[in-house]
C-alpha cells in the first residue's frame, strides 16, 4: 500500500505552515484612523439603550447620556469614568478609547429592583493578538482535520510506508 507518499505529504502541509508563519509574522496593517465617535444612550429602568458600543482604539468617544424616567448612574469599567445621571438634565462625557478590549459599563444608582441587571458593553478594538491567536487555531484545526483524514490507518503505518517509498526510489 503506498497511499502516503512523502513529497504529497510536504505538499499537503507546507500551505498549513504557510499561513501559519503569515498569521504570526504579517505586518498589523493601520485599521481605521482614530475618529470622533458621538453615541447618545438612553437609560430607562433598567436598561442602557445601546447596550453595546464598538468603537477603535484612539478613538474621541463623546456620550451623551439621558435619563428619561428616575436617576440613574453611569459607571464605566476600566476608564474610570463615573457620573448620576437625572433624569431631563443630558450629561456629556469625553474620553479616548485608549485602553483596548471589552469593559462594562452599568447603572451606579440604585434605580429599583432590577438594577444589578442594568449592565451594557463597551468593545474596543481591533485586538489583533486576539485574531492572531484565532487564526492559528482555525489553522490546526484545519490542519489536523486534513491529518486524519489522510492517517485513517494510523502513525506509524504511515511512517513506515515513507521509508518503504524512500528504498525503493
Ligand atoms: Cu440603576
Amino acid at each position: 500500500m503506498k497511499r502516503f507518499p512523502r513529497r504529497r505529504r510536504i505538499t499537503v502541509w507546507l500551505p498549513f505552515a504557510l499561513l501559519a508563519l503569515a498569521v504570526l509574522v504579517a505586518p498589523i496593517p493601520r485599521l481605521v484612523p482614530p475618529q470622533e465617535r458621538e453615541i447618545t444612550i438612553s437609560l430607562t429602568q433598567f436598561e442602557f439603550s445601546p447596550a453595546r458600543l464598538r468603537v477603535n482604539q484612539g478613538d474621541r468617544v463623546t456620550l451623551t447620556l439621558a435619563a428619561s424616567d428616575v436617576v440613574h448612574g453611569f459607571y464605566l469599567e476600566g476608564y474610570g469614568i463615573e457620573e448620576r445621571i437625572e433624569p431631563g438634565v443630558t450629561k456629556r462625557i469625553e474620553f479616548v478609547a485608549e485602553r483596548r478590549g471589552k469593559f462594562r459599563y452599568r447603572c451606579s444608582v440604585n434605580c429599583g429592583a432590577l438594577h444589578p441587571f442594568m449592565v451594557g458593553e463597551l468593545i474596543v478594538g481591533p485586538n489583533i493578538p486576539f485574531w492572531r491567536a484565532m487564526g492559528l487555531t482555525l489553522l490546526a484545526l484545519a490542519g489536523l482535520l486534513v491529518y486524519l483524514q489522510r492517517t485513517g490507518a494510523g502513525y506509524e503505518e504511515v511512517v513506515n510506508e515513507s521509508f518503504e517509498i524512500e528504498e525503493a526510489a
